[in-house]
């Protein structure tokens, strides 16, 4: 019998090591939008980020010195909520090590909120120690409107809504307030390995 090549029955799926997959999630190889309203279109020229709340001095970067910040490529696994997963995607962005350089606080939470109005509430030390960026580029391109263009905010270690696509600005806060996801029902934190989808996981 002729051994059948794999090619001749359709691409095999690349492999796929299963612990890289949370409990209830599968992998897709497309990337899927998920967006709770229309995609802001903010003119880079007229971009900005900020980072202010329980802080001695806001911060704010337009985008060409956002862009001038050191920034780092690197390759992780994402995760979504209503359970696709998503490996090795490659991102370019500045780490927020980089952005809360220099930042005395006595604040435990953020806020990230976006144009369009979205905002998710996250752990400061859930977005410090190299966990987390805002990313102005995926697969070596710019990141597309759909996608978060010009910046989002990338938290892989978290379901994928705490990922703020357009986003401009962390806010500090010393009390944990819930964003739009958050207030909706879904889990306060989200780690994707402890399935907290949803406020009482
Ligand atoms: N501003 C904003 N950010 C957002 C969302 C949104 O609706 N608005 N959706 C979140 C959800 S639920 C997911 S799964 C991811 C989807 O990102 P994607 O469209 O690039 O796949 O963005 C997250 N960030
Ligand atoms: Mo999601």
């Amino acid at each position: 019998m002729t051994p059948l090549s794999r090619g001749f029955r359709g691409r095999p799926r690349r492999d796929i090591d299963p612990a890289r997959i949370p409990p209830g999630q599968y992998a897709v190889d497309d990337f899927p939008v998920l967006s709770a309203g229309p995609t802001p279109r903010t003119p880079t020229a007229d971009w900005s980020f900020t980072v202010d709340g329980a802080i001695d001095a806001a911060a704010s970067w337009r985008w060409e010195q956002f862009m001038a910040l050191e920034s780092e490529t690197f390759t992780v696994d994402i995760h979504c909520v209503t359970k696709w997963s998503k490996l090795a995607t490659s991102w370019t962005g500045v780490s927020i090590d980089t952005l809360l350089e220099g930042v005395e606080t006595s604040a435990a939470y953020v806020t990230a909120w976006s144009d369009g109005g979205y905002t998710t509430n996250l752990p400061l030390a859930d977005l410090t120690g190299g966990k987390a960026w805002v990313v102005h580029s995926f697969d070596g391109t710019p990141l597309e409107p759909e996608h978060g263009g010009p910046a989002r905010l990338l938290v892989p270690h978290l379901y994928f809504w705490k990922s703020a696509k357009w986003v401009r600005g962390l806010r500090l806060t010393v009390d944990d307030e819930p964003g739009f996801w958050e207030a909706a029902g879904y889990h306060n934190r989200g780690d994707p390995w402890q399935e907290q989808r949803y406020w009482n996981d």
